[in-house]
């Protein structure tokens, strides 16, 4: 079935990757439209070879469409996506603003696309960049024997802070390179050239950072299960696209190196990349891909419930874009769309 697709903030950086992702994955569309906000309205976007005019995000700009695909600010969602899911679309959202609604699921197709058949809202959440591979590297694992507690430092792209970041990444780095003075940060709270962030967010409460705190919620809720244990150390590295992760994982059972990486080597969305073949996921194989390497998986020396692996996925595609992209073809799959 074709469907009528809306693109919200057809604009930034994750809603033009959301027109190439729709492109490449012949995704069913009857129409489509590009909306954004009233400073965007009147601009020229292309889409499958084609010219359209970006329309400003209006009540009326709705009618008739099945499906949202949504990346604007969470303020801008909590006000328009209640709208279109009013005028009969279902929107999935790209900001926090719905994640841990518990009338919104919260999907990685991978993971627990069974959820789309419980929309109350007419929203679909799509998680943060860091907890969607997480998800879908350990779901499989998950499966074998249920996860208890993960610990899990990032190592996050400049891009998770949008165009404005690559614009400090790419000065700074020329500067550093060049052995000039490094230009002040404009989107990162330090230099990010030559040197590791690990207060790149906004510090919250109880003493994590927002990204934590969205990493140690949102895992819990795409697993399925509150009891999880779930601490993160969130870095920024001087990477221009993917985000990595080293992660140690403790289950109710123990599962051996073997099944893990039998397990994973089969895993939907997963490319296993094998140690023992001198093969190690990088950022530099995640950019541009819509799948989540996994690699260097290891016994815990210091547990026998435990296993430590890494991951790496292209935080723009599969931890945005292609994840909503997804959502949006498993809703048309399912006759969840009418
Ligand atoms: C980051 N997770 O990498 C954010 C982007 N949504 O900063």
């Amino acid at each position: 079935m074709a469907v009528n697709v809306a693109v919200v903030g057809a604009t930034g950086a994750v809603g033009d990757l959301i027109r190439k992702v729709l492109v490449e994955r012949s995704f069913p569309i009857k129409s489509i439209k590009f909306l954004a906000s009233e400073k965007s309205a009147g601009k020229p976007v292309e889409f499958a070879g084609k010219q359209y005019t970006v329309e400003p995000i209006r009540v009326e700009a709705f009618a008739g469409v099945q499906i949202v695909l949504s990346s604007t600010p969470g303020s801008v969602s909590k006000e328009f996506s209640p709208i279109a899911a009013k005028a009969g679309a279902i929107v999935v959202d790209n900001s926090s603003a719905w994640r841990m609604d518990p009338d919104c699921p919260l999907v990685v197709p991978e993971v627990n696309a069974d959820q789309l058949h419980h929309i109350k809202k007419g929203i679909v959440a799509n998680p943060n960049c860091v907890a969607i591979p997480l998800c879908v590297a350990l779901k499989p694992l998950h499966d074998i024997s249920p996860v208890k507690r993960i610990v899990v430092a990032t190592y996050q792209s400049s891009s998770g802070k949008g165009a404005k970041g690559l614009v400090d990444f790419n000065a700074q780095v020329s500067a550093w390179a060049a052995g000039k003075p490094v230009p002040a940060p404009t989107a990162h709270r330090a230099q990010l050239a030559g040197n590791v962030i690990t207060l790149d967010w906004t510090l919250d409460p109880n003493g994590f950072t927002e990204e934590e705190n969205k990493v140690i919620n949102e895992t819990k809720k795409i697993l399925g299960d509150a009891t999880i244990g779930v601490s993160p150390t969130c870095v920024r590295v001087p990477v221009k696209v993917a985000h990595s992760e080293a992660v140690t994982v403790e289950f109710a059972r123990p599962i051996s190196v073997a099944d893990a990486r039998a397990a994973l080597a089969k895993a939907p969305g997963v490319v296993f990349m094998d140690d023992v073949k001198g093969e190690f996921p990088q950022p530099i194989h995640a950019e541009g891909s819509d799948h989540t390497f996994v690699g260097r998986v290891r016994q815990d020396p210091s547990n026998p419930n435990a296993l430590c692996l890494w991951v790496v996925a292209d935080n723009l595609r599969k931890g945005a874009a292609s994840n909503a992209v997804q959502c949006a073809e498993e809703l048309v799959k399912r006759g969840i769309v009418k």
